[in-house]
């Protein structure tokens, strides 16, 4: 196919069909995602991971798309049914939810590729002639119709979607690639303790984003041919990738190439990285605009009055300063500073919240002091409490303290709490 502009991208995004792995466990976000999928977290005040590869997709023009999921996946199904309903199904609109429910095999998902090997019958009743394989937990814009043009131009079996990377911040996380001057694979390691760097760009190294556009038939063919391979771990970035660049055209497409976009990624992995992509977002000077008209982030938002910041009874101003406050938020004689609130958070009188991420409905009591603190969703912090100011003190308290010093606090934390050691 010639490709000239949009007509034939949307001609490509309409006969492609999205596949969003939600199925794992995200254990390096600790307590976090204890009783929640990672792509169910919360994130930017009003969103959840799994809104930003969804986002791409309408935004993109891909309405046809399966949610793969597996571990905790309940305020993940609530979200997707509360906030991504209202496709058109007689349009050939859908979200449709994949849980491992062992018909196809009598197991969960053992890996990403068998996620999808076990929803074969969906992607081939689609009919559709791509698939693309997405994660459900990375933050980032891309228009996936660029990402297919760049596919059929190359005719590809398969194209990775690649950004570059510090090698320091690549080692041992993220799968690597190397290409020649037409963008073809030549070589892959997943998760190489010395990633190979770009010719010519010393300290970087071409990362994969685990973003893959396959052409529907070679990807069916690949998985049927995995899932009998006694030694595969049937995983994309062990096990297809690497195959695929011995026999077939596997091409790498660059991200930060895309035009007229800022190249804002984030793989939100640990604790440290979580804290940091949100206070990313506090700047205006942040390369993912929140508030980009151009490619809006849809999600689920209950009905929430504005947020409201009032005197207390000592007469102490509700205060903020530098933060994203959400609807719903009630600040009464508390200063905020350099924060993110979430829905319907409550911080009373003379209480203060000093570079925070505070998860839905929460409360911080009275005189509270928390500094470089993640506090999670439907917790009560009490009264007169200090979170964040010692370490030490911290974690004798039973809270996650992570290497940079961020504090996480969960309500099952603040139970087993003595009440003796509130203070430091
Ligand atoms: P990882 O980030 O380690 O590497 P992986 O753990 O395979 O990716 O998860 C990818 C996505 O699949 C996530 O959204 C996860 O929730 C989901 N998932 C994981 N196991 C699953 C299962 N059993 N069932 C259903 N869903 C599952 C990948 C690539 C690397 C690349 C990075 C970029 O392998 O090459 O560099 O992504 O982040
Ligand atoms: P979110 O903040 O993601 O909306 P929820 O508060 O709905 O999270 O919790 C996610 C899931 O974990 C729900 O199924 C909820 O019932 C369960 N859950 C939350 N806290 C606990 C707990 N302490 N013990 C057991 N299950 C819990």
């Amino acid at each position: 196919m010639t490709l000239s502009p949009s007509r034939n991208i949307s001609q490509l995004t309409q006969s492609a069909v999205a596949v969003v792995l939600a199925g794992g466990r995200g254990t390096r976000l600790e307590a976090l995602t204890k009783y929640r999928s990672k792509p169910a977290l919360h994130y930017g005040g009003k969103f959840r991971l799994i809104d930003f590869p969804l986002s791409n997709c309408i935004n993109s023009g891909i309405r046809r798309i399966g949610v793969v999921t597996q571990y905790k996946s309940h305020s993940l199904i609530r979200h997707l049914m509360n906030g991504w309903g209202g496709f058109n199904r007689h349009l050939g609109e859908y979200i449709d939810l994949l849980p491992a429910s062992q018909q196809y095999a009598n197991d969960w998902y053992k890996g990403t590729a068998d996620a999808l090997y076990q929803n074969l019958q969906f992607i081939q009743k689609t009919r559709a002639d791509y698939v693309i394989v997405l994660s459900g937990d990375q933050v980032y814009r891309m228009d996936y119709g660029e990402l297919l043009a760049d596919h059929v131009k190359h005719d590809a079996d398969v194209t990775v979607a690649c950004l570059p990377v510090q090698q320091s911040e690549a080692r041992g996380k993220l799968g690597i690639a190397q290409i020649n001057d037409e963008h073809r694979i030549i070589d892959f390691v997943e998760k190489p303790h010395n990633p190979c760097e770009i010719p010519g760009r010393p300290g970087w190294s071409l990362a994969s984003m685990g973003i893959y556009v396959f052409n529907t038939d070679f990807l069916v063919e690949k998985l049927k041919e995995d899932a009998v391979a006694l030694s595969s771990r049937h995983d994309f970035g062990h096990n297809i990738i690497p195959d695929s660049i011995k026999r077939y055209r596997t091409f790498a497409y660059t991200f930060e190439e895309q035009a007229c976009q800022t190249q804002y990624w984030k793989d939100v992995g640990t604790l440290d990285n979580y804290f940091q992509a949100n206070m990313d977002l506090l700047t205006r000077q942040c390369q993912f605009d929140l508030f980009d008209q151009h490619w809006p982030i849809w999600t689920y938002h209950g009905q929430t009055p504005p947020a409201r910041f009032s005197k207390d009874e000592c007469g102490r101003h509700g205060l903020t300063q530098d933060s994203l406050i959400s609807g719903g938020c009630e600040i009464v004689g508390a200063q905020i500073i350099h924060s993110l609130l979430f829905t319907n958070v409550k911080v009373e009188g003379g209480a203060t919240v000093e570079h925070c991420v505070i998860l839905p409905e929460t409360t911080i009591g009275q005189g509270a002091s928390l500094k470089r603190v993640i506090v999670d969703s439907h917790c009560t912090v009490p009264a007169g409490i200090e979170i964040g100011h010692c370490a030490e003190a911290d974690k004798r308290r039973g809270f996650t303290v992570t290497q940079q010093q961020i504090t996480l606090v969960t309500q099952e934390m603040l139970d087993k709490m003595p009440l003796t050691s509130q203070r430091q």
